[in-house]
C-alpha cells in the first residue's frame, strides 16, 4: 500500500540552478546529497541579502545572539558545544594511498579504510537539515596564485564565516565554467535531525569526529565538529594540508604565514612573510604599529594567517593571502596590544566563545585592565570577577572582514601577489633561542626553520606549555611527509634568483625571574628594521655559531634607551651548552624523519655542532 510520504521522506532536489554550467560539480553535489540525505539543498550565492536571512535565521534557532546594535552593528556571538572549541590534531587525518607520504608528522589511515568508516557517519547525516553549496577561492579571484574549493555543509555558521574568510558565491561558479579545477570539500556537524526532532544551539557530534584528506585526490571529508579549522575548509584544510601538496607538486609554497609591508622613511617597501606556530601572537604582528619614536616607518598588512607563494617571471617570490578575513584569537587583544585590529572588530563581527556584558557587548580577558562587574560567560552562566573562572574561553574568536581591518596594504588583494624580501620564523621560547638570528644562506635558513620549536598554546586540543618542535609552524598542517617537505624548501632556494633572506625570531624569552626579557608588540618594529635594513645591505651583524646577530649598536634605540647594552647581551646570548642540548633535539627530530631527511639538514646540523 502506498503510503503518503513524509516530509524526511522527500529525495532532497538534485538540481542545481541553471547557472551552474559545471557537470562535474554538479554530479559531485548529486552523490553527496544522496549519501547525506538532507532535506533540501541551497547553492549560496554569496550576497549581503543571504548571509542576512542566515544570520537571521541562526539568531531564531539560538545559534547566534544579535549583540548590542549601537554599540557593535552587525555583530553577532555564537557559543559553541563546551566540547566543540579547538581544532582537534588527534582526530586530523592524512589519508595517502602509501603511509609514508603522510609521513610521521601526520595521523594516516588507508583511503579505502576511512572512506568507509565516514561513508556509514555520512549516510543520512544531513537528515533534517539543508546541505549548502558554497563554492569559494582562495585568493583573489581570477590570480594566477589562488585556487578555487567548493564546501558543501550542513551548518549556516560555516557558510556565514566562509563568507568573511574567503570570496564565495556565484562570482566563483563564473570562474570556475563549466570545467576549471576545484577542490571539494565535504562538511557534516553530524547531528542528523530525525522526524520531528528539535535542533540545538551548536550541534556537532558528540562520538565522531573526523578531519580527513585525501591527498591524491585532493579531496577533503571532514565530520563532527563545527568549529573553525575543522570546519571552515577552506583554512587549514585546503590553504595549508591540500594547498602544500599541490605546492609540492607544481614548484611553489603554501605556508602558515602571515604577510606584511615595512615601508622606511623615504625608502622602498618590504614584504615579509613570517612563520609563527598557533597562537604566538601573529595577528598582533601582522598588524603592528611601530612605536612613536620609529617615525615615518609604517607596517601593512597583507595576511595574518597563510600564505600562497609562487615565483614570478622576475626569478622573486611573490605572495598572496589566499584567506580575505582574520578567525583570531580574542583574549590578549586590546588597544595596547593590537589596536589595528581592535578598531576591526566594532561592527560586522561574529564572535565565538566570548563573554557578555550585561548591555549587549563583548569581553575577554586581557579587553580591559579590570573586568566588568558581572558577565555572562562563554558557556552561557552569569560570571563576577570572583567566580574563579575564565570569562571567555581562551581559543575564544572573533571572525571579521579584512577590509575593515585599518592597516591593510593597498596590494592585499593585489591578483599578482607583493614580492617577499625576508621570511621570519618565530616560536615562543622561554630560554635558549635568542630575540634574532639572520641564517647565513638559504640551506642554513631552511635548517633554523626546519628546527625550530614553541610552547604548546590553547590553540589546540592537549597539553599547554610544553615544548615541541613545530619545523616551519607547520607541524599541524603539512600535508606530507616533513622530510620530502624540506626537500622542496631546498628545491625553491636553488631555483629562484633572487632568494629571500631568512631570520629566527624569538619575542618570548625570559630571565632568571621568569620576566620577560622583550617587550615585545610594538617594538618588534625594531627588530623588523633590523631585517630590512639587512635585505638592503646596510646593517651590521656579528657572526655567531647559530648565525649572524645584530650588536647593540646595530639596533635602533630611540625611545627605548633604558633598555641596556648588558640586557640585550642577555636577551641575544648563545648558551653553548643549551644549544648542544637543542642540537640533540634537533637530532631527535631527525631521527624521526630519517627516510627521507635530506642530506643538506644532517650536514647543517653536523656544521652546528663543530661551531658549538
Ligand atoms: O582553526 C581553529 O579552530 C583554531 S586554530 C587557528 C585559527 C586561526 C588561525 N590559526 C589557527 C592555528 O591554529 O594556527
Ligand atoms: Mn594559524
Amino acid at each position: 500500500m502506498n503510503q503518503p510520504a513524509t516530509k524526511a521522506q522527500i529525495a532532497p532536489t538534485m538540481d542545481a540552478p541553471a547557472y551552474v554550467t559545471h557537470a562535474r560539480l554538479k554530479a559531485w553535489v548529486a552523490e553527496v546529497a544522496k549519501m547525506t540525505k538532507p532535506d533540501r539543498i541551497v547553492w549560496c550565492d554569496g550576497s549581503q541579502e543571504e548571509y542576512d536571512r542566515l544570520c537571521n535565521e541562526m539568531v531564531a534557532a539560538g545559534t547566534l545572539i544579535r549583540l548590542n546594535q549601537e554599540k557593535r552593528p552587525g555583530c553577532f556571538l555564537a557559543r559553541s558545544d563546551p566540547d566543540d572549541v579547538a581544532r582537534m590534531e588527534d582526530r586530523t587525518f592524512v589519508c595517502s594511498k602509501n603511509k609514508d607520504d603522510a609521513g610521521p608528522n601526520n595521523n594516516w589511515m588507508a583511503p579505502e579504510e576511512m572512506k568507509a568508516t565516514m561513508s556509514k557517519l555520512y549516510d543520512g547525516c544531513m537528515r533534517g537539515r539543508t546541505m549548502y553549496v558554497i563554492p569559494f577561492s582562495m585568493g583573489p579571484l581570477g590570480s594566477h596564485i589562488a585556487h578555487i574549493g567548493v564546501e558543501l555543509t550542513d551548518s549556516a555558521y560555516v557558510v556565514a564565516s566562509m563568507r568573511i574568510m574567503t570570496r564565495i558565491g556565484s562570482k566563483v561558479l563564473d570562474i570556475l565554467g563549466a570545467d576549471g579545477e576545484f577542490v571539494p570539500c565535504l562538511h557534516s556537524v553530524g547531528m542528523p535531525l530525525e522526524a520531528g526532532q528539535k535542533d540545538i544551539p551548536w550541534p556537532s557530534s558528540k562520538e565522531h569526529k573526523f578531519i580527513t584528506h585525501f591527498p591524491e585526490e585532493k579531496l577533503i571529508w571532514s565530520y563532527g565538529s563545527g568549529y573553525g579549522g575543522n570546519a571552515l575548509l577552506g583554512k587549514k584544510c585546503f590553504a595549508l594540508r591540500i594547498a602544500s601538496i599541490m605546492a609540492k607538486e607544481q614548484g611553489w609554497l603554501a605556508e602558515h604565514m602571515l604577510i606584511l609591508g615595512i615601508q622606511p622613511p623615504n625608502g622602498k617597501k618590504h614584504y615579509i612573510a613570517a612563520a609563527f606556530p598557533s597562537a604566538c601572537g601573529k595577528t598582533n604582528l601582522a598588524m603592528l604599529v611601530p612605536p612613536k619614536a620609529l617615525e615615518g616607518w609604517k607596517v601593512t598588512t597583507i595576511g595574518e594567517d597563510i600564505a600562497w607563494i609562487k615565483p614570478g617571471p622576475d626569478g622573486r617570490l611573490y605572495a598572496i593571502n589566499p584567506e580575505s578575513g582574520a578567525f583570531g584569537v580574542a583574549p590578549g587583544t586590546s588597544v595596547d596590544t593590537n589596536a589595528n585590529c581592535l578598531a576591526a572588530l566594532h561592527k560586522n563581527t561574529i564572535f565565538t566563545n566570548v563573554a557578555m556584558t550585561d548591555d549587549g557587548d563583548v569581553w575577554w580577558e586581557g579587553l580591559s585592565k579590570e573586568a566588568p562587574k558581572h558577565l555572562i560567560d562563554w558557556t552561557g552562566k552569569s560570571w563576577t570577577p570572583d567566580s574563579g573562572r575564565l570569562a571567555a574561553h581562551p581559543n575564544s574568536r572573533f571572525t571579521v572582514h579584512a577590509s575593515q581591518i585599518p592597516c591593510m596594504d593597498d596590494d592585499w588583494e593585489n591578483p599578482a601577489g607583493v614580492p617577499i624580501s625576508a621570511f621570519l620564523f618565530g616560536g615562543r621560547r622561554t630560554t635558549t633561542v635568542p630575540l634574532v638570528t639572520e641564517a647565513k644562506d638559504w640551506k642554513h635558513g631552511v635548517y633554523l626553520a626546519a628546527t625550530m620549536a614553541s610552547e604548546t598554546t590553547a590553540a589546540i586540543v592537549g597539553k599547554v606549555g610544553v615544548v615541541r618542535r613545530d619545523p616551519f609552524a607547520m607541524l599541524p598542517f603539512c600535508g606530507y611527509h616533513f622530510g620530502d617537505y624540506f626537500t622542496h624548501w631546498l628545491n625553491v632556494g636553488s631555483k629562484v634568483k633572487q632568494a629571500p633572506k631568512i631570520f629566527a625570531v624569538n619575542w618570548f624569552r625570559r630571565d632568571s625571574n621568569g620576566k620577560f626579557m622583550w617587550p615585545g608588540f610594538g617594538d618588534n618594529m625594531r627588530v623588523l628594521k633590523w631585517v630590512v635594513e639587512r635585505c638592503e645591505g646596510k646593517s651590521g651583524a656579528t657572526e655567531t655559531p647559530i648565525g649572524n646577530m645584530p650588536r647593540y649598536e646595530d639596533m635602533e634605540w630611540n625611545g627605548m634607551s633604558s633598555f641596556s647594552r648588558e640586557a640585550f647581551d642577555e636577551l641575544t646570548h648563545v648558551d653553548h651548552d643549551a644549544w648542544r642540548a637543542e642540537v640533540k633535539d634537533h637530532e631527535e627530530l631527525f631521527g624521526k624523519l630519517q627516510s627521507r631527511l635530506p642530506a643538506e639538514m644532517t650536514a647543517q646540523r653536523q656544521a652546528l655542532e663543530k661551531a658549538l
